[in-house]
């Protein structure tokens, strides 16, 4: 281990100095909020401290530089991350109990990070965490909205939206540094000419927004290796009195100053969703061009040139949402660094990759022509200047209208940005080998043809430490006594060792009854902020993630209605007490995964207001799914819920932390589904369903949803029960239309939840079997957390490491 950070009592200290010349307080005298700053100050000097020697490293050693660009940073909480990553979380739940206040209590009043929607901004976290750890030189880069994704409230069982206001507390980590702040340009007209056998292009009229960086600084685990998360805060450039203004200048301060306001206000809450909306692209631009910016700033304050930019730099964009840094960059290299085209392009398309986060068509960026052109005039015409170009190589290489069109950058009047970042990337992956197989084989065919270099898969992974060390320390413990310490929190893979316990009575017994405990806790939690009663004699049967509707919760809730018609049969149906628990924000605007959430909590009303179900049925829709949500629930699950149409979920990394901490999956053979099962088998998960080329096949051939209403008594029944309603009165006539005749331009039952209904019980039925044998189950559920080393982040880390961006690595 590297040396520690701090003794319990120099910790001690450290608060005490912070509290006075902060807080001016003692102590006694200070608020748990205060404290909570307090020790986020102590533990950020240190990182920060941490941080100058890094950067002196790295820049004395002239090593290559990791870019991670990302939309979305869902990062949760940090304090105990922080103080876990830096070997003092002993020692400053000791010096918090010593100064009068519970550890617990103020790691509780953090509130989270939420500045990304679902899996690919937590994916994004999780990777800060491993290329730390794994001291890779590397920087994320995003947004700092002020209001992250919206907190949910159930009112009268339907989603109402609330402001995050994270920063009161949450700004804590974060240090802003004005002095390198960026000014980006937008909109505005284009002067060209001639100066030196040179054309300069200048952009004149622009409305200009300042990007400040808030860097927030990660620490790495068993290093002292730390990087930056840099967020970008808009300002307007003149916050000067605008009484003096001219009249030419006072509107544009006006402009710029409404632009600055809004630009970084809110995080767009939509998933798998794509609308044109011009904000969204400001954002984007605004993020893109800070960004470069800053790393080209850098790059030259260190070589004196951009000429080497590839060798020392790897640009890597999350999905493509920061596309714009291609255009981006080749502004920098022609217009500011005066190189000419081949030169600029061999060194961006040596530079950047992508990552390809979803095939789901609506989620596919498509900017309109017209408002690019308007809002980002330069980037317009690389744009087009881009397009001209691959648009010639894909003539020149395929000699086929079709494929031209295909693979256009520029089509119809809308900029296409994932093709624009396959030709302007070094690397296209994928997120598991299922879905970059879809990539190469379907949704970016015609490319991978022409590049087929390119195209690489990344199989997903969670930061394990966070996602199994910190908040499951029963389990953490009994894996460290089993594997021999704490080596698997560097090499994952010892987790393996588990595998020889499995038939292990005792160690089964001990498994359990942690997982009895982390139950109970839940159960306590579920009680103290909802006011729901848990059994913890249940099953806990989980299905926690973005609501939509390829994820098919309403598959989970079919057969839950299902379940709950026979036990109307026959009372006995049901022996194992089984709970159902749901958590899902529904992006705003998504009308349909609303009715969901309404359709769940009538069914969970009228389930808990049925006799007949007590003590054998519950559901329960946990309110406001976050990260620190899913920390207090996974630990507690027992069975995990990855169920979405084959084919449709890139990877899942739910699924994954799942698995890590001994939940038994119930899923089918989708996104990274398919390669726990290659680790697991049969024998140790609940697969069923259509398989992706099943689907496609289907789909194909003509599926019609009604013939299975009228073939399938069981499913007919449940489904005209789910029309009526339960007790609270509200028809769900819409769903039910959705599914047998489509609606509002779906076809009917879209993500084939009839075709897949019956399978998916009785999978649901194998699972219960199997819970009565208490023993097998814990030997499922050990197998489960041993050969989860895998999905380790740490592993796709280290392959992005070796096969991309090609970075040494610890
Ligand atoms: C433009 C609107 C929009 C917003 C977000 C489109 C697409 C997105 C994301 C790409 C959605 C997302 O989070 N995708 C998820 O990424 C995870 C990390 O790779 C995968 O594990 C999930 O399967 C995938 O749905």
């Amino acid at each position: 281990m590297t040396k520690q950070a701090f003794t319990t009592k120099t910790l001690e200290d450290a608060l005490v100095a912070k509290l006075a010349l902060n807080f001016s307080k003692t102590p006694e005298e200070a608020t748990e909020q205060e404290m909570f700053k307090a020790c986020a100050l102590v533990l950020r000097d240190v990182m920060a401290a941490r941080g100058v020697e890094c950067s002196r490293q790295v820049r004395r050693n002239q090593q290559k530089q990791v870019h991670y660009l990302s939309l979305e940073f869902l990062m949760g909480r940090s304090l105990m991350k922080n103080a876990y990553n830096l070997d003092v979380l002993p020692q400053l739940k000791d010096a918090l109990d010593h100064l009068g206040f519970k550890a617990g209590d103020i790691f509780e009043l953090e509130p989270d990070a939420g500045l990304g929607n679902g899996g690919l901004g937590r994916l994004a976290a999780c990777y800060l965490d491993s290329m730390t750890t794994l001291d890779i030189p590397a920087t994320g880069y995003s947004i700092c909205y002020e209001l992250g994704i919206f907190k949910q409230k159930i009112v009268e069982g339907q989603q109402v939206e609330l402001p995050d206001n994270w920063k009161d507390l949450g700004a804590a980590w974060l240090m802003p540094k004005p002095e390198e702040a960026q000014a980006v340009h937008f909109g505005g007209t284009l002067r060209e000419f001639w100066d030196d056998g040179h054309l300069h292009i200048v952009n004149e009229d622009a409305t200009t927004v300042l990007a400040i960086p808030c860097d927030m600084v990660v620490a790495g685990y068993d290093t002292k290796h730390v990087n930056t998360l840099r967020l970008w805060d808009a300002r307007a450039t003149k916050p000067v009195d605008m009484s003096l203004f001219s009249r030419g200048e006072y509107l544009k301060a006006a402009e710029e100053e409404a632009m600055a306001e809004t630009i970084a206000k809110v995080l767009y809450p939509e998933d798998n969703h794509y609308e044109g909306k011009s904000l969204r692209l400001k954002q984007q631009y605004f993020f893109v061009s800070a960004t470069i910016q800053s790393i080209a700033t850098k790059h030259l304050d260190t070589y004196g040139t951009l000429k080497n930019f590839h060798e020392k730099n790897a640009i890597q964009i999350n999905d493509t949402h920061p596309a714009l840094v291609v255009p981006e960059l080749m502004r920098i290299f022609i217009d500011e660094a005066g190189m000419d085209w081949d030169e600029a392009w061999d060194i961006t398309t040596k530079s950047v990759a992508y990552t390809n986060h979803t095939v789901l068509a609506e989620a596919l960026e498509r900017w309109p022509q017209p408002l690019m052109q308007q809002l980002l005039p330069r980037i317009w015409q690389i744009i087009q200047e881009i397009s001209r170009r691959w648009q010639q190589k894909v003539e020149d290489f395929y000699h086929d209208p079709a494929k031209t069109q295909q693979m256009a950058i520029i089509w119809n009047g809308e900029v296409r940005m994932a093709n624009l970042c396959i030709a302007g990337g070094m690397a296209v992956n994928g997120v598991s080998g299922l879905h970059s197989d879809i990539l190469r084989k379907d949704v970016f065919r015609d490319a991978c043809g022409m590049e087929p270099w390119k195209f690489q898969n990344v199989t997903n992974g969670i930061d394990h430490r966070r996602w199994l060390s910190e908040i499951n320390p029963g389990l953490d413990s009994l894996v460290c006594e089993l594997t021999g310490g704490k080596d698997y929190l560097l090499k994952p893979l010892t987790l393996q060792k588990l595998d020889a316990y499995a038939d292990d009575a005792a160690v089964l017994e001990r498994l359990a009854k942690i997982k009895r405990e982390n139950k109970e806790a839940f159960a306590l939690y579920a009680k103290k902020s909802q006011g729901v009663i848990l059994n913890p004699d249940a099953i806990f049967d989980v299905q926690v993630k973005r609501l939509h509707e390829y994820k098919r919760q309403l598959l989970n809730v079919l057969h839950i209605i299902t379940l709950y018609q026979r036990l109307h049969d026959d009372p006995n149906a049901i022996t194992q007490p089984h709970t159902f628990l749901f958590g899902a924000k529904a992006a705003p605007g998504y009308a349909v995964a609303k009715r969901i959430i309404r359709l769940i909590n009538s069914l969970a009303d009228q389930i808990e207001h049925d006799p007949v179900c007590k003590d054998k049925l519950q559901v329960v829709f946990l309110e406001n799914y976050r990260v620190s949500l899913a920390e207090k629930l996974i630990p507690a699950s027992e069975v995990s819920q990855q169920i979405s149409t084959a084919g449709k979920e890139a990877s899942g990394t739910g699924n994954m932390k799942f698995m890590m901490n001994g939940a038994l999956t119930v899923g089918t053979l989708d996104g990274a589904n398919v390669e726990m099962h290659d680790v697991l088998g049969d024998e140790n998960m609940f697969l069923f369903g259509l398989r992706a080329d099943e689907v496609a096949r289907m789909k194909r051939e003509g599926y019609v949803p009604q013939r299975l209403y009228s073939r399938d008594e069981t499913l007919r029944r449940c489904l005209d029960a789910m029309r009526a309603g339960f007790r609270d009165g509200v028809s769900y006539e819409d769903l039910y239309q959705r599914l047998l005749f489509g609606s509002g331009g779906s076809p009917a039952d879209e993500y084939l939840l009839l075709a897949d209904y019956q399978a998916y019980c009785q999978a649901e039925k194998r699972m219960v079997a199997t819970y009565s044998d208490t023993a097998r189950w814990n030997a499922m559920s050990l197998r489960n957390i041993a050969r989860s080393g895998i999905f380790a982040a740490d592993r796709a880390v280290a392959e992005y490491a070796d096969n991309i961006w090609h970075v040494p690595h610890r």
